[in-house]
């Protein structure tokens, strides 16, 4: 799905802003109909955002269930003739929408768009009511899981209690987290576009492929970063060879402006759609990870959406400042856990050249700490869950494939690899990633091991195997001294057992931001830099590993737990993005790699 830029022919109008907003505290709007006429007993809530934090209502912040927002616009009188589209960029989880009463359209699935034409409902110049059922519960076909428990034990509860579990660490916002756009296009458009970029020599080649709507001719021609123009094509589907080419690189970006325009005989071009291009090539073998031919070490974080207020809701203002603070660090690349993250954070790292491991949400896959419990069985994660899963990997690789900064596709995050039921189930979505993106590796991210009752069992399928692990942390709690032994050990079994290239994708340590010791206990600073120091120490002696992601770029919410003191503190910089010791130690390393 193309993500609506305005050109020539495209008008966007950002529907941003304050919207009216109910809980649906008994989870009875559908069934009464609330779409049906204006809502009542709103309040304003913000969009883009999380709902939770925004009030004082405990209600609103733990609610399990439905919530709907409302808003009005015009639909604008100069589009008599156009589609006229509405999209939203994430509705966590699910999102229903009706225009003026009438049923428009659902998605499934809490961070990726979707869109219809409300074009034939709407005459241009009319008030149109937009209304939005979202609701935020997770199950065992969703991405994440999640089940929803009932307490009733009556010597613990006055009445019955609805909870919502889940088996992730990070706290289950909702809302409309991501922008909501009218856009209009020619009735003749644009649908798809692809781009497959390749490297001869200096030469760069832009493969492409468009589906349009409509009759019409296909015309593609390509700018550099200065305006210039660097190459045309007729056609719906050619090649343009770019001689002297500047390519993509990570942090050396460089852009093209790729366009496609759509016209009949005898009209000029009526619809163009204009995007960036970067010219690059991404390859693996068993023990590196090339960008352009050239060995690639990864260095840099696992990430969240997730500030104070705003919860998961679409910050541009943050995003800014984390890209600034990850170069800052000497950092070259963020992994988006645990689910894709906002188009506008694709467009950025494009624009930094900060390379991407895009993930998708199927994250707390697992009852690590229960031996009994196995989530791969049908009654949890079953057939249903995979199909949505594949269906999520082909919605995730249309939004995101023309992008260079996305270099490898990872299919989930700890699931429990070492069940058997793991193996055909991660089989199926592996094969449709690769089948829906032949061009870039696919990653699996494993807590799982090399060896033993929790051997993985989805590693030999994938080309670079990502691990997490938190030696002297949830293991081994403050022995820092087992962790040089510990890394060497295992990521060698890792590689003599599956033979690929290996990224440390998480490591790290909760710090509390100003606490202090020698020689250092955990929670500490000083802690967080030893560990960390130990960890890189035998990267260096390993050569098949390719890269360090420290868990986590910045503290983040977490449900509440006897673990978590206001959120998981792993951060290098706190949830306000100030830095902790360890980002001063880090940044000096990365500098000299
Ligand atoms: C890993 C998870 C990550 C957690 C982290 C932690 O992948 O989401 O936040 O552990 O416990 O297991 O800090």
């Amino acid at each position: 799905m193309l993500y609506p830029y305005e050109s020539r022919s495209r008008e966007v109008k950002d529907l941003s802003g304050v919207w009216r907003f109910k809980l649906d505290a008994d989870n009875v709007g559908l069934q009464e109909k609330w779409y049906e006429k204006p809502l009542e007993d709103t309040i304003p809530m913000p969009v883009p955002a999380s709902y939770n934090d925004m009030t004082q209502d405990v209600r609103i912040r733990d609610h399990v269930g439905d919530v709907w927002y409302e808003r009005t616009f015009i639909m604008p009188s100069t589009w008599a003739g156009k589609r006229a589209v509405l999209r939203f960029g994430s509705v966590t989880h699910f999102g229903r929408v009706w225009i003026n009463g009438t049923y428009l359209m659902e998605h499934k699935g809490g961070y990726l768009p979707f869109e219809a034409d409300i074009s034939g409902m709407a005459a241009p110049g009319d008030e149109v009511r937009v209304t939005v059922q979202v609701n935020n519960v997770l199950d065992y076909q969703t991405l994440p899981p999640g089940e929803v428990e009932i307490l009733d034990d009556p010597y613990k509860y006055e009445k019955p209690i609805r909870v919502q579990r889940y088996f992730h660490d990070f706290y289950n916002y909702a809302g409309i987290h991501r922008p909501v756009k009218l856009y209009s296009t020619p009735q003749n458009y644009v649908k798809d576009v692809r781009v497959v970029t390749d490297i001869d020599g200096k030469a760069g080649i832009i493969r492409y492929e468009t589906e349009v709507c409509g009759s019409g001719q296909v015309r593609v021609e390509v700018r550099d970063a200065a305006g210039a123009l660097a190459g045309t094509a007729e056609g719906g589907k050619g090649e343009i060879r770019i001689e002297n080419a500047v390519f993509w690189k990570p942090m050396e970006s460089y852009l093209y402006r790729f366009t496609v325009m759509v016209g009949q005989d005898d009209k000029a071009q009526e619809d163009v759609y204009t995007m960036k291009v970067g010219i690059r090539t991404v390859s693996v073998d068993n023990r590196r990870f090339y960008v352009n031919g050239e060995p690639v070490y990864f260095k840099g974080f696992g990430k969240h959406e997730d500030m104070d207020i705003k919860g998961k809701g679409l910050d541009q203002a943050m995003w800014i400042k984390d890209f600034n603070l990850m170069s800052w660090m000497n950092a070259n690349s963020f992994r988006t856990s645990h689910y894709p993250y906002a188009e506008e954070v694709l467009d950025l790292a494009d624009e930094y050249g900060i390379l991407v491991i895009d993930e998708s949400p199927a994250v707390g896959m697992t009852f690590f700490n229960d031996e009994n419990k196995r989530m791969f069985v049908p009654e949890r994660v079953n057939d249903q869950t995979q199909a949505f899963h594949k269906s999520v990997m082909r919605e995730l690789i249309s939004r995101d494939k023309n992008h260079p900064c996305v270099v490898m596709w990872s299919v989930g995050n700890e699931p429990s690899c070492w069940e058997e039921a793991a193996a055909p189930y991660f089989k199926g979505v592996i094969d449709e990633t690769r089948a829906a993106d032949p061009t870039r590796p696919v990653t699996m991210v494993s807590c799982a091991f090399p060896y033993g009752k929790k051997k993985d069992k989805v590693a030999q399928m994938l080309d670079v195997v990502c691990i997490n692990k938190y030696y002297s942390w949830y293991e081994d709690s403050g022995m820092l001294d087992v962790v040089e032994y510990q890394v060497r050990k295992e990521l060698s079994l890792w590689y003599e057992e599956y033979g690929k290239p290996l990224i440390m994708t998480e490591y790290g340590a909760d710090t509390i931001a100003g606490y202090h010791s020698d020689p250092p206990v955990m929670f500490t600073e000083e802690y967080q830099i030893e560990m960390i120091r130990r960890f890189n120490k035998v990267f260096d002696e390993l050569d098949f590993v390719i890269g360090e992601h420290i868990w986590a770029f910045a503290d983040f919410a977490t449900k509440q737990g006897t673990t978590r003191v206001i959120g998981n503190k792993k951060g290098v910089f706190t949830r306000e993005r100030n830095p902790k010791s360890v980002a001063f130690a880090v940044k000096a390393r990365w500098e000299l790699m």
